[in-house]
């Protein structure tokens, strides 16, 4: 299989986001991308390419014109004002409050840009963001092309990130950016497949009133986890979209068996749409083991996960999302993907 891989994401290191209460180091870091490249490389895998520069305009295909104009210019605005620590929000344009006009200093413009403090932005965030989008991109024209498959190894991820928002350690949505390119080039239904721990509010958002591409999530119920207020099993989309998006909220401390049972459900409802080509958002953060998570799979799981993916007999592209069970993250997507290509 190949693997779409830059260096670039290392530029792009926040110190801390929010979390309950203090700021803590971020749990997004550049050793997860480290630990992945080096599985897939010492497995022998495939080829490991860097990512083509995508034309600007791939982009504003799923995300708004201002909102990636903002992503380009936030840290030299906030630099400008002397800062020299990580660009966060710190107010939000929430309930009652208008969600209509931008602010023109950066503090508001932080907010009004983000769903949360999760998404530092430091001076090397905006090329890390666009090389993460080119990777995605490079695969999806790998597939759009013949290709059977492809492993876009993004960093920073992107499933949080909507039309208009980032948030969650996301800025651009890079499964949903691949997702637009191939049904640009030749797909004429894409479903969009989300196995991460958390719901992939951004990918759901941006395709939610559309028939053409199918939104599938297995997720940590939003009842209990992040991002708390989208992710239901009642969201089945709107409009031309409507039964195009499919929620599989799950509880804290499901297993393996109960996971892959649920990923029979979804990998049908996929069948059934009868997709073109596949996008996986590939989060490995169901890991037992992951830190901020609740789910219990082991390796093995991973393994079924890739066979079943398989066994939908589409082009794939897997895009790397969350997980942060650092040592283990490189086997645990190593997993997924040697499961798809030996199935
Ligand atoms: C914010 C939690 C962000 C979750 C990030 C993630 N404290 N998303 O892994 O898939
Ligand atoms: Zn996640």
């Amino acid at each position: 299989m190949l693997t779409i891989y830059s260096d670039d994401h290392r530029l792009h290191h926040g110190a801390a986001e929010f979390y309950r209460g203090r700021l803590v180091p971020c749990f997004e870091m550049p050793a997860r991308a480290d630990q992945v490249l080096g599985r897939v490389r010492s497995l022998g895998l495939g080829p490991i390419v860097p990512p083509d520069r995508f034309d600007r305009a791939a982009l504003t295909r799923v995300h708004t014109e201002d909102f990636v104009r903002f992503l380009e210019t936030a840290w030299g605005e906030w630099s400008a004002l002397g800062e020299t620590g990580d660009a966060l929000p710190y107010a939000w344009p929430a309930a009652d409050l208008r969600q209509d006009v931008p602010p023109d200093h950066i503090d508001g413009k932080l907010g009004f840009y983000s769903i949360d403090a999760a998404v530092p932005i430091t001076a090397g965030t905006w090329t890390a963001v666009r090389s993460s989008a080119d990777c995605a991109l490079t695969g999806a024209r790998h597939l759009a092309e013949g290709g059977n498959s492809a492993f876009a190894l993004c960093r920073p991820p992107g499933h949080h990130a909507g039309a208009r928002a980032m948030g969650g350690f996301c800025y651009l949505n890079n499964a949903a950016i691949a997702a637009q390119y191939l049904r640009d080039h030749g797909s004429a239904r894409v479903a969009v497949l989300d196995v991460d721990y958390h719901h992939g509010n951004g990918t759901q958002a941006i395709f939610y009133d559309r028939g053409d591409v199918l939104f599938v999530s297995l997720h940590g119920d939003p009842k209990q986890e992040y991002p708390f207020f989208l992710g239901y099993a009642d969201e089945t989309g709107t409009g031309a979209g409507l039964g195009a998006n499919r929620n599989y909220p799950l509880p804290w401390g499901t297993t393996g068996a109960q996971y892959l049972s649920v990923l029979d459900s979804a990998i049908s409802d996929i069948a059934a749409f009868g997709a073109d080509s596949v996008v996986v958002s590939l989060g490995v953060d169901t890991f037992v083991e992951d830190p901020i998570s609740h789910f219990e799979l082991v390796a093995n799981d991973f393994t079924s996960i890739g066979q079943r993916i398989a066994s939908l007999g589409r082009p794939t592209l897997f895009v790397l999302e969350g997980g942060y069970a650092v040592a283990d993250i490189g086997g645990n997507v190593a997993a997924v993907l040697t499961g798809f290509a030996g199935a």
